[in-house]
């Protein structure tokens, strides 16, 4: 009997399909794969560089991830992405399966905050140069930070005897914080260090930015002093150049 063509069609692929099943049965294809990101998690990271960690549940036979979408590096394993900059990020990480279906893990999204904050427009009230004994001084400074907040500032101050107090500083108006140094007696030389710190715990003081703030307590009569003198001396100064611009000229 002779055989048609046609007739080796319908075998042919119910072979082919049962081989295929049978493969996938055998490399188990019918489990997808799964990639679960152990590592980076949604957070702000204090270091530019992140342990990439995952797991997956089966064989692979290929691994690679993708950070902020530039472009798939192959990798063998768990390793430490390094090198970011300062902002957000996202990472996602692909494979293949022994029966080359690919899946992938969920994206991440995290960042990376290497930079304290930035403490600009230090000022005090009274000036440095008019601080009495009775008056308490109030320091102002703007304080930002890049990436994530600023969490906490410190104004540091010291009257000299050796040992440092601080006070937490409040954020009464945008960037905008302040806090009081007390009252000192006559003669004290102040100097005071503000401290800012943001979330992820980068900190910097005004002192390793190179600026040292110092005032003297003064005495109280001196300014009221140089203001009576003012007031006096002014008239007379006033009458003396008009007696000598009204004399006859010789
Ligand atoms: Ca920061």
């Amino acid at each position: 009997m002779r055989i048609k063509t046609s007739h080796l069609v319908l075998p042919i692929i119910a072979i082919t399909i049962y081989a295929a099943i049978a493969n996938m049965h055998t490399y188990g294809c019918w489990t997808p794969l799964t990639i679960t990101l152990l590592s980076p998690v949604n957070t702000t990271y204090s270091m530019n560089s992140v342990p990439l960690t995952f797991t997956v549940n089966r064989e692979t036979s290929w691994i690679g991830y993708c950070v902020d979408d530039q472009g798939t590096v192959t990798i063998a394993g768990n390793i430490t992405l390094s090198g970011f900059l300062d902002g957000e990020h996202t990472v996602i990480v692909y494979g293949n399966d022994t029966c080359g279906i690919m899946s992938a893990s969920e994206m991440v999204h995290f960042a990376v905050d290497t930079t304290p904050p930035n403490i600009t427009d230090i000022s005090q009230e009274p000036p440095a140069s008019n601080v009495m004994p009775e008056d308490e001084v109030t320091v102002t400074a703007t304080v930002t930070d890049y990436v994530s907040n600023v969490m906490q500032v410190t104004l540091n101050y010291t009257n000299g005897n050796g040992t440092w107090s601080k006070v937490d500083m409040v954020n009464s108006n945008g960037d905008k914080w302040n806090a009081t140094i007390p009252a000192f007696p006559l003669g004290t030389n102040v100097t005071y260090i503000l401290k800012a710190e943001d979330a992820v715990g980068n900190g910097i003081t005004t002192e390793e930015m190179g600026y040292t703030y110092k005032y003297p307590v003064i005495p109280e009569f001196s300014t009221k002093v140089m203001l009576s003198l003012f007031m006096l001396t002014t008239p007379l100064a006033v009458l003396l150049y008009k007696k000598g611009k009204n004399a006859p000229s010789n």
